[in-house]
């Protein structure tokens, strides 16, 4: 079956006011803000020195290379979003800008087509002989992602022609007997060369792709071979002893069945394999992403969407290993997931892979930014207690508080990539149905068969359940909508141009139905309730305690609402709930007020660290505020997963 199609960025409007306020920012605050990181203006900012190293590299200063290897990714990841930034929101000061950015890189090129400054400047006698810690693949996939979005947004070809010439020196050198074995350390570029080969229709590129995809694993493994060469320089002091499960290239990635290793390695790895699987009808590798995918999100993903629960190594570790307070859950693994979760959506239709997505983007994206766009989070732990936060423990990657950049290139710019990339995730299309995935107030124009379809998407959803659609056509369109039922929901009334009715064409999550009029007016009224969620009793950390959702969103306890030390609070689900509008959360959102008990500090205390004495509480009211904007008022402790009295 043909998958379903995106529909282009420039067609979706975003209007809500909770979500299209984020997406507005990358205009407005993100996208500025992140250049003049990039040009080391931020004051007490990390460094980044990706700009001045594209100018080193094109001979208009002198100086060394800084950063890390992959530095470059900053760049390329920040022209994606100002690209996705264009098509929505045109803007010719920052379309003369990023076109300056782009004569740069050009004049940073290589003859031959090679552009990476690290390899450039740094190590120019030593490209392609480190695929295991050198990340020109990884880098050269960020900048053809770039490329092939400014081209979509502008029309305009200079960076698709700059990353197509690297593009086709990669292809020749990964033609070559040797290095025909390899595949990159850090995947990446699988995903953009299938991107590539969609708009340029170059065959080679997805066949490269292919390439990189089907070798990975083999035995002997490419990278342990490779270290032992004497041209092989160690970049990373920590890859010593390398374990190709990092890299998930432990086996042929057709018999891998758990998510392993580096959680964004393999999730973009895995966004890739959805691609070829489609693209070359093959069966066993479209088997192998759905097992994958079952393992990731029945053992190995929090509640708010995010993965690798490993400091250590940024990695997946085993089934059921969830710590609340010392995981990684890096926001590019996220953003991998939503990735990975957007193709395998468009191949199967089925919605579960939309609901993670929803997850990903109500929780672990919107925690990944503050409300005003300057700073950020790399990791994101469902519990954090400051004062423990303390470097060189098993803590040390844990920030207390989004920080203004980070001078690894990584997550910042993959946020702002994402934000504005958000319409593209609303609506999917076929040449006759139209899905809704998302309840994003928005308008859309989607590219039917007998002409355009116009949908107008009206609603306050996740804080409120009504969602109005209107949908408008050609007279004699044959036309339907697919509208995902969210499996949390468990009742709805719906109504068709006024008149209440209920339609039980259901098709994997998707509610179906014909639109028979030019003008159909479809009201859906969700019953949103604030939810309680139990992990699963193999999570470890999560025995004995009780979370709390409105709709997808994951909701958390803060200490400027409760006060501090929130371990010591129980929470009595047998009480009521309820939800109100808290203005200084935002207009929209909704805070939650519950009953509990908390552990009362009683005189030994002061003394002692044990006793015997029993436990005393006293009863007090909570409050819990969505995780997605946690952390945006005084700084503190945060917490998901709370204590239950016993059911
Ligand atoms: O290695 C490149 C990127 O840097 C990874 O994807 C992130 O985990 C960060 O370590
Ligand atoms: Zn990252």
């Amino acid at each position: 079956m043909e998958k379903l199609r995106l529909v282009p960025l420039k067609q979706t409007i975003l209007q809500d006011s909770f979500l299209a306020k984020y997406a507005s920012l990358v205009s407005k605050v993100i996208i500025p803000y992140q250049w003049a990181i990039l040009n080391d203006q931020v004051a007490g900012a990390e460094e980044s020195h990706s700009i001045a190293n594209f100018e080193i590299a094109a001979g208009r200063k002198e100086g060394e290379f800084h950063g890390a290897v992959f530095q470059d990714t900053d760049v390329a990841k920040w022209l994606e979003a100002v690209a996705c930034s264009l098509a929505t929101t045109p803007d010719k000061q920052l379309e003369s800008l990023a076109d300056d950015v782009i004569a740069l890189l050009e004049e940073a090129q290589g003859e031959d087509g090679y552009l990476d400054t690290y390899f450039l400047i740094k190590e120019p006698d030593s490209r392609w002989t480190n695929l295991m810690e050198g990340h020109e693949l990884y880098t050269a996939g960020h900048l053809i992602e770039a490329g092939v979005a400014y081209f979509k947004a502008t029309g305009k070809d200079k960076l698709l022609h700059i990353v197509c010439r690297f593009a086709d020196l990669i292809c020749n050198v990964f033609s070559e007997k040797e290095k025909s074995k390899g595949y990159p350390g850090h995947q990446e570029i699988e995903l953009a060369l299938v991107r590539l080969y969609e708009v340029t229709e170059k065959r080679k590129y997805l066949d490269l792709a292919k390439q990189f995809i089907d070798q990975r694993g083999y035995e002997p493994n490419y990278f342990l071979e490779e270290e032992k060469k004497p041209e092989f320089k160690r970049i990373f002091p920590e890859f010593a002893k390398y374990q190709p499960i990092y890299s998930q290239s432990h086996l042929p990635v057709r018999q891998q069945k758990t998510a392993e290793g580096h959680a964004v390695r393999a999730t973009y790895m895995y966004a890739a394999m959805a691609d070829l699987a489609y693209e070359f009808n093959d069966k066993e590798l479209l088997t192998t992403c759905e097992t994958i995918w079952n393992n990731i999100t029945t053992r190995r993903m929090y509640l708010t969407g995010s993965i690798g629960s490993s400091g250590i190594l940024e990695r997946f570790t085993t089934d059921y290993d969830l710590p609340n307070d010392r995981n990684y859950s890096e926001t590019c693994a996220s953003i991998g997931l939503m990735l990975f979760a957007r193709r395998m959506a468009q191949i199967t239709r089925d919605a579960k892979y939309v609901e993670v997505i929803e997850k990903v983007v109500y929780n672990t994206l919107l925690s990944s930014i503050a409300k005003d766009g300057k700073s950020f989070f790399y990791v994101n732990p469902l519990e954090v207690w400051p004062d423990n936060c303390i470097d060189r423990t098993s803590m040390e990657h844990v920030k207390p508080a989004r920080q203004k950049w980070f001078g690894v290139a990584c997550c910042p710019p993959n946020i702002a990539r994402t934000l504005a990339s958000l319409g593209e995730y609303i609506y999917f299309s076929d040449k006759k149905t139209i899905y809704i995935n998302l309840f994003i107030a928005s308008e859309t124009t989607v590219e039917c068969e007998g002409g355009k379809v116009q949908i107008k998407q009206e609603t306050n959803y996740p804080f409120d359940g009504a969602v109005k659609l209107t949908v408008t056509k050609e007279k004699q369109q044959d036309v339907q909508v697919a509208i995902r039922i969210p499996r949390y929901i468990t009742s709805y009334k719906q109504k068709q141009n006024g008149e209440y009715f209920e339609n039980t064409k259901r098709e994997r999550g998707y509610e179906i139905l014909q639109i028979t009029e030019e003008q159909t007016v479809i009201e859906l009224d969700f019953d949103l309730m604030p939810r309680f969620i139990y992990a699963n009793s193999e999570v470890r950390a999560d025995n004995g305690k009780v979370a709390l959702q409105l709709g997808p969103v994951v909701y958390c306890l803060e200490e400027v609402d409760n006060g501090k030390n929130l371990s010591a609070i129980y929470l009595d689900t047998s009480k009521p709930v309820s939800a109100y509008h808290d203005e200084s959360l935002g207009e929209d959102v909704k805070a939650i007020k519950m009953m509990g008990k908390r552990r009362k500090k009683t005189e030994w205390m002061t003394k002692e660290l044990y006793e015997e004495e029993k436990p005393i509480f006293e009863d007090i009211e909570i409050t819990a505020v969505p995780y997605g904007i946690w952390g945006n008022r005084t700084p503190g402790e945060m917490l998901v997963w709370v204590n239950h009295t016993i059911v």
